[in-house]
């Protein structure tokens, strides 16, 4: 089944010589990753993600925060990259300027071959020292958890934005400067609640931009885009590119 792709975001796409993509965690939902919300099971079922993706909660229980994390990066690790991913790295080669904007931490669009993309809150790939606040290559297996810093001997932390934590700015000011510049903006998969990624879809619809959001529900921001195309990102996000570049067929999925 085709979805369906309003025409006018079809051709503003095709003619498009800048766009902006922001992607949440829905994106990433068919490579089997729980979104924010659905990663709250077993034993962080009681728990709110505000809850655990905190500086307070790691230096309330450091371990409890190190194995959720820990988690989360196995999973990122055994998943594989799904069309969603594939059909915006096509898109990339398409569109003279695509910036990819991301507010996931699973590393899924580098893997399915985006380049330069904009990563607002880090990622699992990383870890930091959490006294140093700097990144480190790795640690001792000394069983520690969470393991030691090798310089100071500080616990590790992972290198995501936690809430409460200032977005890295450089990240923040070249999703803006996309956003405020682009002709299309595309927001997949996000419920569009947290700050200050949330702003950017608001941003562009008032700089002019053509606006869609691809998702499986309405969010608070439907009435912001121009378009909604509800339906799974790894079906609509192919279809938006085989409708726009239909010479190449060889979107997948
Ligand atoms: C900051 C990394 C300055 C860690 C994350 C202004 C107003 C109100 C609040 C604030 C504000 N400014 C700051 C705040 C506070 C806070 C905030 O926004 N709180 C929210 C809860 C209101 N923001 C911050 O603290 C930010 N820092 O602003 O610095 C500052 C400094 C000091 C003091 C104050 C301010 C930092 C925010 C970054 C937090 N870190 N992630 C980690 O991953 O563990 S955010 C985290 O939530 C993820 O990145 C995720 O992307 C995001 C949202 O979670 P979800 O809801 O699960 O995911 P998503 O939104 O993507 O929802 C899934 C969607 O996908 C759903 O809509 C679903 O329908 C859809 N979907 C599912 N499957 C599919 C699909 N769609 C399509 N296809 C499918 N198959």
């Amino acid at each position: 089944m085709t979805e369906a792709i309003p025409s006018f975001l079809v051709k503003t796409l095709r003619a498009a010589r800048s766009a902006a993509v922001l992607t949440g965690a829905g994106v990433s939902a068919e490579s089997g990753l729980p979104t924010f919300r659905d990663a709250m099971t077993g034993l962080w079922a009681q728990r709110r993600p505000e809850d655990l993706a905190t500086a307070e909660a790691f230096r309330r229980d450091p371990r409890l925060v190190w194995e959720w994390y820990a988690w989360r990066r196995a999973l990122a690790a055994q998943a594989v990259p799904n069309p969603a991913h594939f059909a915006l790295a096509e898109m990339a080669r398409r569109v003279p300027r695509l910036t990819l904007i991301t507010q996931n931490v699973d590393g899924l669009h580098q893997r399915a071959g985006s380049w330069d993309v904009i990563e607002l809150h880090g990622s699992l790939s990383r870890v930091k020292c959490f006294r140093e606040d700097v990144v480190v290559e790795g640690w001792g297996e000394t069983g520690d958890v969470p393991p030691r810093c090798p310089r100071c001997g500080g616990p590790l932390r992972p290198d995501v934005v936690w809430f409460g934590e200032s977005l890295p700015p450089q990240a923040l000011e070249q999703a803006t400067e996309a956003a405020e510049h682009c002709d299309v903006f595309l927001s997949v998969g996000t419920l569009g609640l947290v700050e200050p990624a949330a702003s950017l879809l608001g941003l562009a619809a008032r700089r002019g931009a053509t606006t869609a959001l691809f998702n499986l529900e309405s969010t608070g921001q439907s009435s912001l885009a121009d378009f909604s195309i509800t339906g799974p990102a790894g079906r609509t996000l192919p279809a938006l590119l085989r409708a726009a570049w239909p010479e190449d067929g060889s979107a997948r999925g």
